[in-house]
Parts: C-alpha cells; structure tokens; sequence
C-alpha cells in the first residue's frame, strides 16, 4: 500500500474502514454516513474501527515484517532535506560545529531508569545500518544508508513502564510561528527492528540538514513521521495531552497519525 501522492483524509480513511467491515453496504448510502459523521459517538466508533484495521494489517503482514533493503548502488545522489530549517539558535550552530559537546538525548517519561546520553554514549550502543527508501508524502522518494542505534536498545536501558503504549520525539527545530516539530509512534514500531536512531547517512556524520545530531528512522512508514533534531525521547500513555493532541506535528494539521506503507 503505497500513499505518496496525497494525503488522505481523515474522513475518507473512515468511510474505507466502514466499507471495508460492509456496514456501509447495509446503510446503503454514503449520505447516511456523512450524517453519521457528525456525531461524535459514531466517530469515535468509527476509529476504533480504524485501529481494528491497522491491527489487521499487522496480523496478515507479520510481526516486525522488514522494510525493504537495498544495496549500496542503490543509494540516490540526490535527497532532497524536507520541512523546517534547521534550529537557528546559538546553542545548536556550537554544538554543530564542534562534535555535539553540549548536546544529550533526554529520555524519560513512563520510564524505569529516566537517562541522558551524550552522542559518544549512543554510538557506543549497538549499532544498525541499513539502506532504505524514504516515501515522502510531497510525492518524491530517496533511498540512503543510515546507522544508528535500535531504538528497542534504548528501550532496554531505561525500561518502559506497563503503561507506556507511544514513545514522543521532541525536535529542536520550529515552524515560522515558533511550533515546535514533534512526532510520536506506538511501542510496537518502537520494538522494530529497523526503527532506529540515526548518527550516520551514507557513512558520514548526519548532515544538518538531515536532522544532525540524531533524526529518527521508522521505515514501515512515510516521511513526515522520521523526526529530526531530535532532543528529548518521552515514554506515555496517550498523546492527547500534547500540542494540539494528534501526535505529530503534522498530524495537528490533518495528516494521518499511522503513515504505514
Ligand atoms: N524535526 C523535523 N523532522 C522532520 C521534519 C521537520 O520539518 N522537522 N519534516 C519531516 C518530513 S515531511 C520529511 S519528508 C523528512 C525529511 O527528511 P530529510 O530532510 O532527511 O529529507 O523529515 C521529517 N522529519
Ligand atoms: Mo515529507
């Protein structure tokens, strides 16, 4: 299932899941569920419909089913850096310039054992490379060669809690009205094994514009959701709490918050 040229609505990811269970068929028309859309209690309905949908797709394509690989000659001459800028402040062009001295990931929440590492300690942890192609949703892919540590790695050191079902990534860059990037996933794209924390694009050092110090890879979906300049890593329970309560800055603004390909 491949989404690249557009986004689809909201509305019309639900009219699919009501076709999809038939219940559309016995209604008989699409104007009944444009009223039915109105109400809250049918929508609500409707989503965990939606959820019952991407359960499904997870059942029928395995458990931790692998994003496809590539291989070296593979890899695009051109990626195109996507979204906001990098951050502008003073304290990120220092710490890029001279090899991350000041910068730690934070990461903490429903966590066991809360921590903060430098880059020196994440390159130290196991590590993954891996050469993938990024779908974004503008319509243009690239494919590349990233490194970094498995995020399941972390989730090792600092013990998710019971609760915790999403794990949010904090950047450090802004829009234009100063809204903060930020992205969230479930546990179970957390766990996989190519979700990973990147250092390295292509054997070199992460650029900039790519999201430098660490940017994250979760390959079973599109683009918006691989957060860059990421700073803080937090374990909860729901998402609602935070921003606009869509998790994701993109998903605030209409976008689907499960991007699978
Ligand atoms: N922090 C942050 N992460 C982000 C974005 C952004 O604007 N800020 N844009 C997203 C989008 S839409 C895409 S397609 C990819 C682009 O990654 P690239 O710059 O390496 O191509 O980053 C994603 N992660
Ligand atoms: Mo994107």
């Amino acid at each position: 299932m491949k989404r690249n040229s557009s986004v689809i609505s909201r509305r019309k990811i639900l009219l699919g899941a009501l076709q999809a269970t038939g219940l559309l068929l016995l209604s008989g028309c699409e104007n009944l569920f444009n009223q039915l859309h109105q109400n809250k209690k049918v929508l609500s309905l409707l989503e965990s419909v939606e959820g019952l949908n991407r359960r499904l797709l997870r059942l029928v394509t395995r458990k931790n089913k692998l994003a496809q690989e590539f291989s070296e000659k593979d890899i695009s001459r051109y990626f195109k850096p996507n979204g906001n800028p990098p951050p502008f402040n003073m304290q990120y062009r220092i710490n890029a310039t001279s090899g991350w001295p000041l910068w730690r990931l934070e990461v903490g929440g429903l966590v066991k054992q809360p921590g903060k590492f430098s880059l020196e300690e994440i390159k130290a942890l196991p590590a993954r490379a891996q050469i993938t192609r990024h779908d974004c949703v503008e319509g243009w892919s690239a494919i590349a060669k990233w490194k970094g540590v498995p995020l399941s790695e972390i989730m090792k050191l600092v013990q998710p809690q019971p609760q915790a079902r999403y794990v949010v990534f904090y950047c450090m860059d802004t829009d234009e009205e100063g809204n903060n990037f930020y992205e969230s996933i479930d546990l179970h794209d957390a766990s996989h094994p190519q979700t990973i924390l990147a250092y390295e694009m292509n054997d070199q050092p992460l650029p900039v514009q790519h999201g430098a110090p660490l940017r994250l890879r979760v390959e079973t979906q599109l683009g918006y959701k691989m957060a860059k300049y990421i700073q803080r890593v937090e374990f909860v329970a729901d998402y609602k709490q935070i921003a606009r309560g869509r998790g994701g800055y993109w998903e605030d603004r209409g976008y689907e918050w499960y991007a699978g390909i």
